[in-house]
């Protein structure tokens, strides 16, 4: 139905400071740029702030709503499994609280325009580290985890846990077909991890990430514990192939 276009998913869960100026900052970067909401019943209504702007926008502009908040993993695989079924030909993963500048879309987008690549990763560690107003420790914690996640999978990207991504439909189909286990970080880690053991081609390119400014992290230590302990079963079972 929407061949060509891209559609960039953003799961959002008390974002209303957020989410109509992203809404509007990502439709105004590309002709071609569509958007679908995942909203777990937000309780600061943010969803009713998406239905506002569905009505200014209807063609454009589309909302998942979920009963309860159920993790930002499965959010996305609920809009994975809705851009495939609209045909939607490049899909991005990005958050709603400006962590993730829009206008970097415009650059992801043409990467998958090209034949060689497949999946296009905004990479905070690609150069340096390009990560703005995060605390000390938060930094470090993210940079070791994307050098713990590269030894223990093996695939070469630098920001295993970035959650700025696009991909071509084909590599969802492809992964879609396997049981995604994650739900936190480690799930952005499984995502790149079968990308590149199915065979497909991912480039990382900068970007600079910048801490939210308005609403509350949803960062819990038990999406941390997921990441270490998920990630050491996710190569055990890789290397025994169970
Ligand atoms: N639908 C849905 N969205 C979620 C859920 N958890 C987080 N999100 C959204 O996913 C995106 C990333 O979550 P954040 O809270 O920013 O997580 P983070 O980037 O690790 O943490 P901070 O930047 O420190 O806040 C944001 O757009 C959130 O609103 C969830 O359970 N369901
Ligand atoms: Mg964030």
């Amino acid at each position: 139905m929407y061949q060509g276009k891209s559609l960039i998913i953003i799961p959002s869960y008390n974002e209303a400071e957020n989410i109509v100026e992203i809404i509007n900052d990502v439709l105004i970067q590309k002709e071609s740029f569509h958007l679908l909401i995942v909203d777990d019943n937000s309780p600061d209504k943010t969803y009713k702030l998406v239905e506002e702007e569905i009505i200014k926008n209807p063609k454009k502009i589309f909302l998942i709503k979920r009963e309860k908040k159920s993790g930002l993993g499965s959010a996305y695989l609920a809009g994975f499994k809705w851009a495939i079924e609209n045909g939607y030909e490049k899909i991005f993963e990005m958050d709603a609280d400006y962590s993730h500048d829009p206008k970097d879309l415009l650059r992801m987008d043409v990467f998958l325009d090209n034949d060689g690549y497949d999946v296009v990763i905004g990479s905070r560690y690609v150069s340096g580290v390009n990560v703005v107003n995060w605390p000390i420790q938060r930094v470090l914690l993210s940079y070791f985890a994307s050098i713990y996640a590269r030894l223990i999978t093996g695939v070469p990207v630098k920001d295993l846990t970035s959650g700025f991504v696009g991909y071509k439909v084909n590599v969802l189909k492809s992964i879609l077909k396997e049981n995604i286990r994650f739900n936190g970080y480690a799930f952005q880690i499984e995502m790149k991890f079968k990308a590149h053991s199915n065979g497909f081609k991912l480039i990382e390119i900068p970007i600079i990430f910048t801490d939210r400014t308005k609403g509350e992290s949803k960062m819990s230590l038990s999406i941390v514990w997921e990441a270490i302990f998920g990630l050491l079963l996710l190569k055990i079972k890789k290397v025994f192939k169970f």
